[in-house]
């Protein structure tokens, strides 16, 4: 298949800001840790190699959640403080369902180099995404302000939707393409607003909740990140398919042999089209058998 789908090379005036003011606190959280998951954190995070050794070219992720939380706290007037540490927790709380998330795909790769249980293990990678979870809770807590216990309860929140996101993701894994067992348009949009969209809705209403603004405002917020995160799943299932891996630092099409049910297969599935009919055809209302896909 031919790379048709790519992402813009310069990153928009939030995401650059928003690194200066956070990176340096989270490498302060970071710190914190202790030294084993803290070398898996930092190499999640692609400031070191495996070995320790300080990395300069390491990609930590584009920081998108980070430059939300940065932008919700400066959409309601609350102290930038209170953005950097949303950002903070939020980044973490990625990080970790990121670890996680690999090794439960067993994806190899991420972030343009080996996936942290490939590079460290499975049993350190499970503790390293603890750890940033802990840390993340830890952090938004040990913020201070009357209210902080507000803004836990919404970081736990987003987290309970997230595992319940993830849980339908690997559930659909189990459903048949075709027939009235199949994955429709409506549930694939539900798992995705939690799977993806609960964090950057989080990201978005953390700050505006942690400076005590109105909650009407950081409800508005919050909706507005469930919808972004819809449509951000969309094109990252878009990218697993027709994407640069050089950009998105995946290996090509391992969700499609997987038999992972994101948004295109699903699309040409229920289109009726002959490339659907032929797509339905080739899946066979089974797992997507690997070396048929790779010749799709
Ligand atoms: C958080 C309690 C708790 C459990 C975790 C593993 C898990 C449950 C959830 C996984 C959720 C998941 C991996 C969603 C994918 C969302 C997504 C599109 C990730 C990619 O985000 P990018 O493109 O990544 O912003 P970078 O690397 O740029 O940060």
């Amino acid at each position: 298949m031919t790379t048709v789908f790519t992402l813009p090379h310069t990153p928009p005036p939030a995401l650059v800001r928003s690194r200066d003011t956070v990176g340096p606190a989270l490498r302060a959280a970071v710190a914190r840790l202790h030294p084993w998951p803290q070398r898996m954190a930092a190499y999640a995070f692609g400031w070191c190699d495996a070995d320790g050794t300080p990395s300069a070219g390491g990609s930590g992720g584009k920081g998108v959640r980070q430059a939300l939380a940065v932008l919700g706290a400066e959409a309601v007037g609350a102290p930038a403080s209170d953005g950097v540490t949303a950002a903070v927790a939020v980044e973490l709380v990625h990080a970790f369902s990121l670890v996680h998330d690999d090794i439960m795909d067993g994806d190899e790769r991420r972030r343009h180099r080996e996936s942290v249980w490939k590079a460290f293990g499975t049993g350190p990678a499970v503790l390293a995404g603890d750890a940033l979870y802990a840390l993340a809770v830890e952090t938004l807590a040990g913020a201070g302000g009357a209210h902080t216990a507000a803004a836990v309860r919404e970081l736990s929140g987003a987290l309970g939707e997230l595992v319940h996101g993830q849980a339908d993701d690997l559930l659909f894994e189990t459903r048949p393409w075709t027939g009235p067992e199949a994955v429709g348009a409506a549930e694939y949009r539900d798992m995705a607003v939690r799977k993806t969209g609960s964090l950057l809705s989080c990201a978005l209403s953390l700050g505006p909740v942690l400076a005590g603004a109105a909650p009407g405002r950081a409800a508005a917020l919050a909706e507005a990140g469930r919808q972004l995160g819809a449509a951000f799943q969309a094109v990252d299932d878009l990218l697993g398919i027709w994407g640069d891996p050089q950009v998105t630092g995946k290996p090509v099409h391992s969700d499609l042999l997987r038999g992972k049910k994101t948004l295109p297969v699903l699309t040409a599935l229920a289109s009726g089209t002959e490339a659907g009919h032929r797509l339905a055809g080739l899946l066979g209302g089974g797992p997507l058998p690997a070396v048929e896909a790779a010749g799709a």
